[in-house]
């Protein structure tokens, strides 16, 4: 089965996107997700120029060929450009495997492990008030898993709370908007944030918190053991993690379960931290790192050291995204969660997919492939609109972590 055309597809249905369709000589065809918040179009040039003229004609069964030759072959390696436009050809070509074998993605991985993939939500809100009435909802919705965002007294704004309840978009502007941090005045809130969730609505829920990449690791440390009392199922990105050996003195002073790796491209970004058990859930995603072909190798390692995957969810990883972590969720043995987002009705129109939310898990079905299409008419009607993630200063000044 001969590769006959690639197309790259770009689309803003309310937040840009941008995809791969692989059309083969058999009339079968696959699609995959190429989206890289705020670098769409790096992405996009990659595969248009750089890969596209390199695929036609190639055998469309030889996936793992394929990888190599886009990873080894380009000399350069990793990168979350490169490692995003590898991820989006994997995806397309594992489409049309299924396809071809006439079966759902997850039996080509290996078969159910599970009969639905657990998820967690995103309640936030501006104070702790509306916080806690915000997780109280997500309980009422179904979900088992909350994830807590909270503005914080003294900041005007911050990570992770949204203007709208339902679509937490944080690329809002079409150029960098700026945020103030203050790590102080967030490590005295954050415990008063989880004490008052546990006490309204004690120990079932499993809590999440994402601290955004915003403490060193001795701050780590603390945040991790003032919230030991309320049991999180993780904290997310507590550090910046360039530094993996970084990790070590947070895991010297507390037992809150680590979670980390959604800006990461390859298994190298977090070999150390799983061959040395420094954190608890690995949250690299199949868009960002190379596809389903890398993200089994980093699995597979994880699962030795009895870590579990915990893979990214947001709303700018498009629902090919969604569809294919959902077959990989669903088959790998080391699942440990998977993030969960609705994206809106617009973008769902565009992306149809065959997966949906049930009392606190998402369901995948049963249809050839990894069940989510592209409607390319509809994609058309949404040009791109250049959109930034924002950045964030210290309360002096400074350049700071987003
Ligand atoms: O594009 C950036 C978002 O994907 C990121 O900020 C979301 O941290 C995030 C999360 O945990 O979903
Ligand atoms: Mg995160």
């Amino acid at each position: 089965m001969k590769i006959r055309a690639v197309k790259v597809i770009v689309t803003c249905p309310g937040r840009n996107f941008v995809s791969v369709k692989i059309e083969t000589d058999e009339g079968i065809y696959g699609v995959g997700d190429a989206t890289l918040n705020g670098r769409e179009l790096a992405v996009a040039s990659y595969i248009q120029d750089h890969m596209i003229p390199c695929l036609i004609g190639r055998d469309a069964s030889q996936i793992e060929d394929i990888w190599q030759f886009f990873y080894r072959g380009a000399y350069w390696r990793r990168g979350s450009v490169k490692m995003t436009a590898i991820a989006a050809i994997d995806m397309a070509l594992w489409d049309i495997k299924a396809k071809a074998a006439n079966m759902p993605l997850y039996q080509l991985l290996g078969g159910k492990s599970r009969h639905g993939v657990l998820v967690y939500g995103h309640a936030n809100g501006k104070d702790l008030a509306e916080t806690v009435d915000e997780v109280g909802r997500y309980i009422d919705l179904g979900y088992k898993a909350i994830r807590a965002q909270s503005g914080i007294p003294g900041l005007a704004g911050t990570y992770g709370v949204s203007k709208d309840k339902a679509f937490y978009e944080p690329a809002d502007a079409d150029l960098p908007s700026e945020n103030i941090w203050s790590t102080s005045k967030y490590l005295n809130f954050l415990p008063t944030l989880f004490s008052a969730l546990r006490s309204t609505y004690g120990n079932e829920p499993q809590l999440l918190h994402d601290v955004h990449h915003r403490l060193t690791p001795i701050e780590a440390a603390r945040l991790g053991k003032d919230l030991e009392p309320y049991h999180l199922f993780w904290l997310e990105d507590a550090v910046p993690a360039e530094l993996q050996e970084g990790f070590r003195l947070i895991r010297q002073h507390t037992i809150t379960p680590l979670a980390v790796g959604e800006v990461f491209s390859s298994i190298f970004d977090c070999q150390q931290l799983i061959t040395e058990q420094l954190i608890d859930y690995i949250r690299t995603t199949i868009v960002h790192a190379g596809g389903i072909s890398h993200l089994r190798k980093v699995a597979a390692l994880a699962e030795i050291y009895h870590i579990k995957t915990g893979f990214h969810g947001a709303t700018d990883l498009s629902p090919i995204t969604m569809g294919c972590a959902l077959h990989f969720d669903t088959w790998v043995s080391n699942f440990g969660i998977q993030e969960y987002m609705p994206h809106t009705e617009q973008t769902n129109e565009v992306f149809p997919h065959d997966y949906h939310f049930a009392h606190g898990y998402l369901m995948i079905g049963d249809k050839p492939g990894h069940g989510t299409d592209i409607n390319e008419a509809l994609a058309a009607k949404y040009p791109y609109q250049r959109a930034y993630l924002p950045i964030n200063r210290l309360e002096d000044g400074s350049m700071f972590n987003w």
